[in-house]
């Protein structure tokens, strides 16, 4: 029996067209389901679109068109870039579903009749763009915390979960689980700046909006649209009040939950106090990841300066688009992408390490043993060293993607890419191959280096599948062994380009 491994990530508005920095988050996902699944894991990958809530029903006035007209387009367009992007999803889920509306009003009725929601008066402040309200002290000069725009008064009748009642039990969780968050940093603004202060209940319903999942037993009251798109993490699976199915027991609960650190809050304070509430697990793991700046600014789709997946893609093909967001955005600090670095990332380590590595093994490969390589067992010293780069590889990939330390475990495989450069500066095959009586030495340094590259495309699948591919056909091998083998063969193909360089210059005069 595989053993299980659900993983989801948030699911994203559908208030627009998503940028590259929402892309991120799903590649970054798909990169660890994609990891998981190679270890032979049983994975589960989640991910899908957020439409309720008021942004979204004024989005659509203004196009002039019904929210669910609005959304069937936007959530197209979102499931499109994330299919252009490879992510490998197994359920694309979307909260107007039937079904998932459905299970929402269980959830409702539920925790009203065990007493976690009462009816009440709510009166507060409330940021429209980030759909979150705020307590007078945690407005930052009189605005939003997070987006830094005007709060509005409201007053209405509204219902409540009662957060406040879970706050022992959740800062018992946080002292008992301090890996629940991830980076552990998060967790420690989560406890100071939420948890501490005191929990205050949460308004979970409301009136003066349509756009939203009635409550089932009061249907002027439309679903808090945080509570809505948090349980798509369980009515997806099967989940519901009185009976889930065996795929809810199966996968429940998830494995790791990746999500932005901008809503760490709704996904370490809601969520667990939500599950509790219902009687269930808590995730394993929420991992917040950092963002992704242009120009170390924000992006943002009301700011203007977004940047697209779909562009960046037609521009510079997929695989330098998954290999930048994958390498260069750290696990805890925000990273940056602008057309120079790309465009640099592109022909430093895509093109001059890791593709003319390739192009010049398999071309000296064709060159001077006509493709037909086999060991012939002539190891040195410089050799042995070499080999063990490669066999240690897997284990360093393993102990950094255990740790969702992404970007670190394709650096461990671009370590060993150079280390075959430079291999390949230290043997001198040009040099043996003035020599007939080396030709042995030579044929032995170049199995050496297509073992090299072999067990690095297997272990770039994760990262690059395109490219992995790619390489793997050119070796004209798929045997998919994580470390050195003594007994391959090879009979190479041709080799093709994998990273055009590019002229720096020329390009950024075309895009400016
Ligand atoms: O927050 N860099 O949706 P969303 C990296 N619907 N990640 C970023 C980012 C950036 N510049 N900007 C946004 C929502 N994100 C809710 C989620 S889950 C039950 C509901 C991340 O479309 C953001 O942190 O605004 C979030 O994890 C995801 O993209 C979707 O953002």
């Amino acid at each position: 029996m595989k053993e299980k491994f659900y993983i989801t990530t948030a699911i994203a508005y559908t208030s627009g067209k998503p940028h590259i920095g929402n892309t991120y988050e799903a590649v970054l996902a798909d990169a660890i389901a994609r990891y998981k699944r190679q270890r032979g894991y049983d994975v589960y990958f989640q991910t899908g679109t957020d439409e309720h809530g008021v942004k979204i029903e004024e989005k659509a006035n203004q196009a002039g068109v019904s929210p669910q007209e609005y959304v069937d387009t936007v959530a197209a367009e979102i499931k499109r870039i994330w299919d252009l992007m490879d992510v490998s999803y197994d359920k694309f889920v979307r909260t107007t579903d039937n079904h998932h509306k459905e299970v929402v009003q269980h959830i409702f009725k539920k925790m009203y009749e065990n007493g976690d929601i009462y009816k009440g008066e709510y009166k507060g402040l409330y940021c429209t763009p980030c759909e979150s309200f705020w307590t007078e002290t945690q407005l930052v000069d009189g605005k939003c915390p997070d987006c830094g725009r005007e709060v509005k008064i409201f007053s209405e009748e509204a219902y409540f979960f009662k957060l406040s009642k879970y706050q022992k039990k959740l800062e018992k969780f946080f002292e008992d689980n301090p890996d629940f968050i991830l980076p552990t940093s998060r967790k420690n603004e989560m406890i100071n700046n939420f948890i501490k202060p005191g929990l205050q209940d949460l308004c979970v319903s409301r009136t003066s909006i349509k756009w939203g999942i009635p409550v089932s037993f009061d249907n002027k009251h439309v679903v808090y649209v945080w509570l809505d798109a948090l349980t798509n993490y369980i009515t997806n699976i099967g989940y519901d009040v009185d009976e889930c199915s065996e795929q809810f027991y199966k996968l429940w609960p998830a494995d790791v939950q990746i999500i932005g650190k901008d809503i760490v809050r709704f996904h370490s304070i809601y969520w667990p106090c939500f599950l509790w509430s219902l009687g269930l697990e808590l995730p394993k793991k929420i991992f917040g990841h950092p963002w992704l700046l242009t120009n170390n600014d924000k992006i943002g789709k009301s700011r203007g300066n977004a940047i697209y997946a779909d562009d960046l893609v037609e521009k510079f093909g997929l695989d330098a688009i998954r290999y930048y967001l994958l390498h260069e955005i750290p696990y805890a600090n925000d990273g940056n992408l602008t057309y120079e670095l790309l465009i640099e990332k592109i022909n430093g380590d895509l093109a001059n390490v890791l593709g003319n590595l390739v192009q010049r093994t398999i071309s000296m490969g064709n060159k001077y043993f006509n493709g037909i390589i086999h060991n012939k067992n002539i190891y040195c010293e410089v050799d042995n060293q070499f080999i063990d780069l490669i066999n240690q590889l897997n284990l360093r990939v393993e102990e950094k993607m255990e740790k969702y330390l992404v970007s670190d475990a394709l650096s461990e495989i671009f370590n060993v890419l150079r280390a075959s450069n430079k291999y390949i500066d230290d043997t001198m095959p040009w040099v043996l191959a003035k020599d007939e009586s080396s030709r042995d030495r030579l044929e032995m340094v170049i199995y050496n280096l297509l073992e090299a590259i072999r067990v690095s495309a297997v272990l770039l699948e994760p990262f690059m599948n395109n490219t992995s591919e790619k390489i793997l056909n050119q070796l004209n091998n798929n045997v998919t062994s994580f470390s050195y083998l003594d007994d391959n063969n090879y009979c190479l193909n041709e080799p093709t380009i994998l990273f055009q360089r590019l002229d720096k210059e020329k390009i950024l005069s075309t895009l400016c």
